[in-house]
């Protein structure tokens, strides 16, 4: 049998139905019963950001710091919680503050897809997925049947008026029977964009990327490789201490395919990256004087494997497989005005899964349908030693240097995944759906080996000042998830509940007075006359996030259908009475859709509650509730020539997402520490030519 992860074929049209499949498709957002596919090309949004486009599947959202460092967030997780990866490759930022998430190395009009898988996530699709994991697929050109080359490809072109942004993607794709050759160029920029009320400072941005690939075909046999060069230049991040000043980076892969339909699938891939990247708190935002002048160089170093087998028989399919990923880091902190000072943030700082699963999809007759999956990683990590100014100054940072020095650094762990998952098809349209899994994260490079309170953390942007622990334990989550896929004529819809249990969950606590942490950052006060607040460390906490999410969709008739998603999560300690930090407010969106012809049209309100429940811990902010209306619309002037255009925020609605974070910029219009603004009104359009 052929693996189908849609199994009972309910693939589900969350807005209009196709009308001309044969080129530009329509489908916006395909669904099966665990993976909401976003079809890229098809989604009339031009943010520079691909993160934003996860808001399109249940249960998704994105922590934003600056406008292309979106941090996926799922069912109240994000961060290194969520597993990303890129065509199947996994890739750890060089940013300490996930300036550059992993998906923000997927370029958006090169996706062919954009996969989020609901709920709980095999055991087969990523190393550590405690809270979910998505998949970002990049076209690479099709083999053709003749030895003739065919040459064809894509040209995008968008802008936005809210920060006169724009992108421009063209990808040129030869290929016969055997060859396949692809070569493609992005370039987008924006300049600061405008709220109701101002500006946001500094949110420019600037990024290019250009890709290589080439494949060869011979029989069931492919053979691939793939190289990509990312050039981010001067971008704000007005959440975060710092501002982008470079992001220079090589990915590439090459992998191995044999595919047998039907019988036998194996995979082999090797792939690494070398990303450079430089950030200031000078050279996009207001400096502060001199003595506080800050740069941070920093560099990942990604190397990673996979090795993955899927048989198939009568009943359904076994997949195993190893894989492996190592990143190094190096972070350094100096000033430019201060040739003496300098901070060794991370010095080699290593983190490596090695893991192996095997899974098991089984068909019990017709109605039901199972999937099993056990996974062992082992976990490495280790860091060089550290050192810097203010120990070689005050006597509590010199005391933070020299235990974490001589600390045992070398940390190891064994962590062992279950999932089981089980649908039950009741009738033509309907399927009943529950799983349970346990699943582990091991801490971060960060959580262990942060020796200095500094905000380097994975982009949290909560202000707070952190130091890590190197012997954190991992997290275990305790996750069970019920649901409904229902598929009638009209109506489609599918919700689902969730609770997760999580132990050792990491979290930033208060640390005693007398830590040379605490009383580095009180003397720095002292010292300077400012007012941080005490540090907190990263500790194995206890917590549970728990919700419930679904989408669904109405088709009135041909022309007209209405559809939505509906996303509702509570994040919770179970040690302490608080909440989890930055977890997104219950929100709905509804869309209106109209399709006549090559013409559709679009009507959207999107909104959020007020997010009252947040954690006392990170000194967090509430938000007030909000709503915005959006319209887009889409002429398919001919089979190769598409035009769109709409308004996003129509009405120029002032708001505030809870997950965008507080400003850390100098700015007339915002005050430091306020939230940041979502964008006012912005006019849009795109043009999309294929040939
Ligand atoms: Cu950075």
């Amino acid at each position: 049998m052929r693996r189908n992860r849609s199994y009972v074929g309910m693939a589900i049209a969350i807005t209009a139905l196709p009308l001309h499949a044969d080129h530009i498709e329509e489908l916006v957002v395909s669904a099966r019963h665990d993976t909401r596919t976003i079809e890229v090309s098809d989604t009339i949004t031009v943010s520079a950001d691909v993160a934003q486009l996860l808001k399109q599947a249940p249960g998704a959202n994105v922590n934003s710091n600056g406008p292309i460092t979106g941090i996926p967030q799922y069912r109240g997780m994000y961060g290194p919680r969520i597993a990303t990866s890129l065509d199947g490759n996994q890739l750890a930022p060089a940013g300490p503050n996930w300036m550059d998430p992993p998906i923000s190395y997927a370029v958006s009009a090169q996706l062919e897809s954009l996969e989020i898988y609901r709920g709980i996530a095999p055991v087969s699709v990523a190393q550590e997925s405690i809270g979910g994991a998505i998949d970002a697929r990049t076209r690479h050109g099709e083999f053709t049947g003749g030895s003739q080359f065919q040459v064809a490809g894509r040209v995008t072109g968008s802008a936005q008026s809210v920060n006169n942004g724009y992108q421009l993607d063209t990808d040129v794709y030869a290929s016969n029977y055997r060859h396949r050759f692809k070569l493609a160029a992005m370039a987008q920029a924006g300049d600061d964009a405008e709220f109701p009320g101002g500006e946001i400072l500094p949110s420019e941005y600037e990024r290019q990327r250009y890709d290589l690939g080439y494949g060869y075909r011979a029989g069931d046999h492919t053979l691939q490789f793939n190289y990509g060069y990312n050039d981010t230049g001067e971008t704000g991040t007005p959440a975060l201490p710092m501002d982008i000043d470079y992001f220079e980076g090589d990915l590439y892969d090459f992998t191995y395919r044999f595919d047998r339909a039907g019988e036998l699938e194996v995979v082999a891939s090797v792939y690494g990256s070398n990303l450079d990247h430089g950030m200031t708190n000078y050279h996009l935002r207001q400096a502060p004087g001199p003595a506080n002048w800050r740069q941070n160089i920093a560099t990942s170093d990604n190397l990673g494997f996979n090795l993955h087998t899927t048989q198939y028989d009568e009943q359904g399919a076994w997949t195993f497989g190893f894989d492996g990923f190592l990143a190094e880091h190096d972070s350094n902190i100096d000033n430019p005005k201060n040739p003496s000072f300098f901070v060794v943030n991370f010095n080699a700082a290593e983190r490596e899964v090695l893991g192996v699963f095997l899974e098991r999809d089984h068909d019990f007759g017709e109605r039901w349908r199972g999937e099993f999956g056990v996974r062992y990683n082992r976990v490495t990590a280790d860091a060089g030693k550290v050192d810097g100014t203010p120990a070689m100054m005050m006597p509590p940072a010199q005391a933070l240097r020299d235990a974490f020095n001589s600390a045992d650094r070398e940390q190891r762990d064994h962590n062992i995944d279950l999932v089981a998952r089980g649908w039950y098809r009741a009738s033509e349209h309907t399927s009943w759906y529950a799983g349970i899994a346990r699943k582990h994260r091991s801490p971060s490079y960060q959580e262990r080996y942060l020796w200095l309170p500094l905000e380097a953390t994975a982009g949290l942007a909560d202000g707070q000042l952190y130091i890590g622990d190197i012997r954190l334990q991992p997290e275990v989550s305790h996750l069970v998830e019920f649901g409904l896929d229902y598929g009638g004529d009209r109506l489609t819809l599918s919700p689902r509940l969730y609770y997760s249990s999580v132990d050792d969950y990491i979290q930033g606590t208060p640390l005693d007075p007398m830590h040379p942490a605490t009383m580095m950052v009180r003397g720095m006060n002292n010292m300077n006359g400012t007012a941080r607040p005490d540090p907190l460390q990263f500790t194995n906490v206890d917590a549970k996030l728990y919700g419930f999410d679904m989408d669904w969709a109405w088709r009135f008739n041909e022309n007209w259908s209405l559809s939505g998603i509906v996303n509702y999560v509570r994040g919770e300690r179970r040690d302490v009475e608080d909440d989890l930090y930055r977890i997104a407010p219950p929100n709905t969106t509804i869309r209106l859709n109209y399709a006549v012809g090559h013409w559709r049209a679009g009507f959207e309100n999107v909104l959020y509650a007020r997010q009252d429940q947040v954690s006392a811990t990170n000194r967090e902010q509430e938000t007030a509730g909000y709503g915005i209306v959006n319209l887009d619309g889409s002429w398919q002037v001919t089979p190769r020539l598409q035009l769109a255009a709409g308004v996003s925020n129509l009405f120029d609605k002032a708001y505030a997402s809870h997950l965008g974070g507080y400003n850390r910029a100098a700015n007339p219009d915002i005050r430091i520490g306020d939230r940041l603004p979502g964008y006012g009104t912005s006019l849009f359009a795109r043009v999309m030519y294929e040939f």
